[in-house]
């Protein structure tokens, strides 16, 4: 709600659009920004949104592709993650095709893991990517990027998180990602060091 005096608004709090459909990327978004000032909106919000194709061959270029088609249409300061995970053995795939390696979170998981289940523990390593593209509507786009490094388990672990959290196992803390909480996960994740970056470049802007 703005607060209304003599008839100008006192500091309205400016909006911030999430542009994403994955809800489990969506919370993790708004858990680390919240406390920032902005009112801070999902897609949810918009449900005649359209649908974006992620044509681009990096991370950095689908977060500006969903970033600005979504400033544009809502009007509003946006942000967009695009993110995946890269496993060496498999040449960086499943890459920016994360999201369309098999239909559901489960079958993407098994997929891999069948796919791995030859590869020795020393060859498993993989990390995930979040590029971030912050967008105004018609304007500059900024972006920024963070990673995290693991390996990819023999078998799912943990109920938490979303995605290939369960198969990713983080050596350092003999966890996988899916046994970490929200916080936990967003104080060593790819999302959150990004979010980071991407905090001092809505200070500064
Ligand atoms: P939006 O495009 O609407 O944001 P999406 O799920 O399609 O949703 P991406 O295109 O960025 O998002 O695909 C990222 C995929 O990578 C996502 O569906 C997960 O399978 C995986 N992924 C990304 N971040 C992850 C994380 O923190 N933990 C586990 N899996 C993750």
């Amino acid at each position: 709600m703005n607060i209304v005096c003599l008839g100008y608004p006192v500091n309205p709090m400016k909006k911030l659009i999430i542009a994403t459909k994955n809800s489990g990327k969506a919370k993790e978004v708004a858990l680390i920004l919240e406390g920032m000032g902005y009112e801070i909106v999902s897609l949810a919000d918009y449900p005649d949104a359209p649908k974006v194709e992620e044509t681009g061959k990096t991370f950095i270029k689908n977060a500006i592709i969903k970033a600005k088609t979504y400033a544009d249409f809502t009007g509003e300061l946006t942000l967009a993650d695009d993110s995946g995970l890269e496993v060496d053995a498999l040449n960086g795939a499943p890459g920016v095709f994360s999201s369309r390696f098999a239909p559901t979170d489960e079958e993407r998981n098994s997929k891999l893991l069948e796919l791995m289940k030859e590869t020795p523990d020393a060859n498993r390593t993989a990390r995930f990517i979040c590029a971030i593209a912050i967008a105004e509507p018609g304007g500059e786009i900024r972006t920024c990027e963070g990673k995290v490094e693991g390996t990819i388990a023999h078998e799912p672990k943990g109920d938490q998180g979303f995605g290939y959290d369960p198969v990713f196992y983080l050596p350092h803390l003999g966890k996988s990602m899916a046994e970490l909480n929200a916080d936990q996960k967003n104080s060593l994740s790819h999302r959150g060091k990004a979010l980071e970056e991407a905090k001092k470049i809505m200070a500064r802007n």
